[in-house]
């Protein structure tokens, strides 16, 4: 209950608030308007009593609803959320291996691809150098191949020139006769010399003609020094009987084929004698 004394005082603080005649005139007014009498002080206070309460009630209720709201669908929003961050994270796991598993194959691909490599590298090394043989290869056989040309070439040539091939040489017979050094020039102007008889084969061979005929055979630097016209010293000869001789004192310093029913067929002779004389060009 309230005193006459609060009520009052209530009434004073209410009235300093609002605008007093205002108030009273809008209070005259609803009075005029609804023709309902004008409450007393105490009911009015009451019914902001009731208004009030009603209103506490309200903000009561709302703060229940929202409280209740807020505390039961936090949880559940919570456990969504937690689920949700699960399957996330599930999610990233299993691509997180799949990664780990492709970054191993990928890891193993490259290590394939450098042994691969490497083998390669060692390959290309060995053909490298199977290149370099088979080019030095080449290139003797072709150096030889040009040799063999030039031989069959030197070979036709001297065969179109009418010598006579026998043993690995070819042969000359000349058609005129000279002293032994005109002859020896003779054949070095054919890129040949006097024939050197190194064999009986060659020796017997060198009987078929039968014409007196100078050979590559002589001692005109130390008497007596049978030498060659390639420089060796003679080894194995085939003199005629009691030759050589320097018949009569004369100086016979060069050799003929002279006795040619004879195996041993040469006599030494005056070198500026004329006689015919053979070629011999060594292939
Ligand atoms: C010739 C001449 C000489 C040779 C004798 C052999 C007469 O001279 O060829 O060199 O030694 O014959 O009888
Ligand atoms: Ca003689």
């Amino acid at each position: 209950m309230v005193s006459l004394e609060e009520e009052l005082e209530l009434s004073m603080t209410y009235e300093n608030f609002e605008d007093v005649p205002a108030r009273k005139a809008a209070s005259r007014r609803s009075v005029e308007d609804f023709n309902v009498p004008a409450a007393a002080p105490g009911m009015k206070m009451y019914r902001l009593v009731v208004v009030s309460f009603g209103l506490l009630c309200i903000l009561q209720a709302a703060l229940n609803i929202s409280l209740r709201l807020t505390l039961f669908s936090q949880p559940n929003s919570l456990t969504e959320e937690r689920d949700e961050m699960k399957r996330i994270y599930l999610d990233l796991e299993a691509g997180c291996n799949n990664l780990t598993e492709e970054r191993d194959d990928l890891k193993r691909t490259l290590e394939n691809y450098v042994s691969q490599q490497n083998s390669l590298t060692e390959e290309r090394d060995e053909m490298k150098r199977i290149n370099l043989d088979l080019e030095a290869g080449r290139n003797l056989l072709t150096e030889e191949n040009h040799g063999l040309k030039r031989t069959l070439e030197e070979y036709a040539h001297y065969l179109q020139q009418g010598w006579v091939y026998f043993s690995g040489s070819f042969y000359r017979i000349s058609s005129t006769m000279k002293p032994w050094q005109d002859s020896r020039r003779d054949c070095q102007q054919r890129g040949a010399d006097l024939m050197i008889i190194n064999s009986q084969e060659e020796q017997d061979f060198s009987r078929q003609y039968k014409n007196i005929i100078w050979i590559g055979l002589m001692d005109r630097d130390t008497e007596g020094e049978w030498t060659w016209v390639d420089g060796t010293q003679l080894t194995t000869s085939f003199w005629h009987s009691g030759e050589p001789n320097n018949y009569d004192k004369r100086n016979e310093d060069c050799v003929n084929i002279n006795h040619h029913d004879h195996t041993n067929s040469w006599n030494d002779a005056p070198c500026e004698n004329e006689y015919f004389w053979i070629c011999e060009k060594k292939m």
